[in-house]
């Protein structure tokens, strides 16, 4: 019984977390799948590459999915 609980509770946390990756646009405007955003692919977002030189704090010219959630709208 107290298997069942946890594997439940492990059920619905991971379809929670595939909700909030399927709520993120990181996955949409990274079109080649390489796991991060280039300055040309933000170009679909012109808040995000106005935004972009400050975003890309490690200056590698691409933003990572933890730059990116920096990004406010
Ligand atoms: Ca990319
Ligand atoms: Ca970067």
């Amino acid at each position: 019984m107290k298997n069942l609980i946890i594997a439940t509770s492990l059920t619905v946390l991971g379809s929670m977390s595939l909700l909030a990756n399927a709520g993120s646009s990181f996955d949409m405007l990274d079109t080649d799948g390489n796991g991060a955003i280039s300055l040309s692919e933000s170009k679909a977002l012109p808040k995000l590459m106005a935004q972009f030189k400050d975003l890309d704090t490690d200056g590698n010219g691409e933003l990572s999915q933890s730059e990116y959630e920096k990004f406010s709208g």
